[in-house]
């Protein structure tokens, strides 16, 4: 444990080493997202957003499982022809996560230890970096069960693995293999079962020893490229390293460089103290 540990029913959240780690924690449903799940996660969002200690996210699952998308057990049968309105789940319990991981101001990584599957996968898909387990699979498995894909899945799969691979994801719900997301450009890298974990926490603790700032203007520059043209992205990119240039971690990158020396980054902004 490290040092903080914040008490969530059903995830865990602990900090160490500049690291901020959240384990969905209902393995014996394969982590499988409730409204009060979703709550927490939240909530744990804007604590890390608010500890500038933290410097990187790595999110992952408990048990043999990332998480397997709605809980599909967690309503009441309704009467007769009645039907709920999904949307609620998605507006008031996906979203507000969605929502902060996207405006997080440090990397978010995503440990996928087992299979991810419908809302699941797609909140994988919406960390900075995801890396899998061999044994790990995604499915869009919304198909299945008559429904469409959400949690981004449909802007974010036609942009990383072309609108042929997308469809056929979705429209089938067949199973990928870890190795194949690798391969297809879904996610950063499979890697093996036993290594795994280490290798993620090793990755995170290493960005969580960068410059933060730096690698914040770095994946917003790119998450904006997606809806930007050429031109309005170049100004973006002079914009960001002005800004880039303004901090501390600029000056130590270089100062490090010249002198053969490892840099010590703080992550901060600005030089202003
Ligand atoms: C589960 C679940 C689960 C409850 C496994 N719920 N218990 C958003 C907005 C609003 C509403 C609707 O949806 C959405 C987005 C979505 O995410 S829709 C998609 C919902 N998810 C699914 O349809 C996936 C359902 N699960 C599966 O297809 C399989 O469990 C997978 C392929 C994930 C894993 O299969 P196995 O490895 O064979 O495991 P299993 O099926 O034996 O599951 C283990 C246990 O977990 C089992 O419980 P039990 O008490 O029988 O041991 C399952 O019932 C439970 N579980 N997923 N989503």
């Amino acid at each position: 444990m490290g040092d903080y540990f914040m008490a969530y029913k059903t995830i865990l959240m602990d900090v160490s080493n500049g690291v901020a780690t959240l384990t969905l924690n209902r393995p014996e449903k394969l982590n499988a997202c409730t409204m009060e799940m979703l709550g927490e996660l939240a909530s744990a969002l804007d604590e890390i957003a608010a500890n500038s200690d933290v410097r990187t996210l790595l999110l992952t699952g408990a048990g043999r499982g990332f998480c397997a998308g709605q809980d599909l057990g967690a309503r009441a049968p309704l009467p007769e022809g009645e039907r709920y309105d999904l949307s609620d789940n998605l507006l008031n319990g996906y979203h507000p996560v969605l929502e902060r991981l996207e405006k997080l101001d440090i990397p978010t990584i995503c440990a996928v230890n087992g299979v991810a599957a419908g809302a699941g996968a797609n909140i994988a898909l919406a960390c900075d970096i995801v890396v899998a387990s061999e044994s790990a699979k995604f499915i869009q498995v919304f198909s299945k069960i008559g429904l469409v894909p959400d949690c981004g899945g449909t802007y974010n799969l036609p942009r990383s693995v072309g609108m042929a691979r997308a469809k056929g994801l979705t429209l089938l719900g067949e199973a990928l293999s870890a190795s194949d997301a690798e391969n297809w450009g879904m996610i950063w890298k499979c890697l093996p079962d036993d290594s795994f974990m280490a290798a993620a926490v090793s990755m995170a603790e290493k960005l969580a020893t960068g410059p933060t700032w730096g690698l914040t203007l770095t994946k917003r520059a790119l998450n904006a490229s997606l809806g930007n043209d050429y031109h309005t992205q170049l100004a973006l990119e002079a914009e960001s390293q002005k800004q880039a240039g303004e901090s501390d971690d600029y000056m130590e990158g270089v100062a490090a460089f010249m002198e053969k020396r490892s840099p010590v980054f703080t992550g901060k902004k600005t030089n202003k103290k």
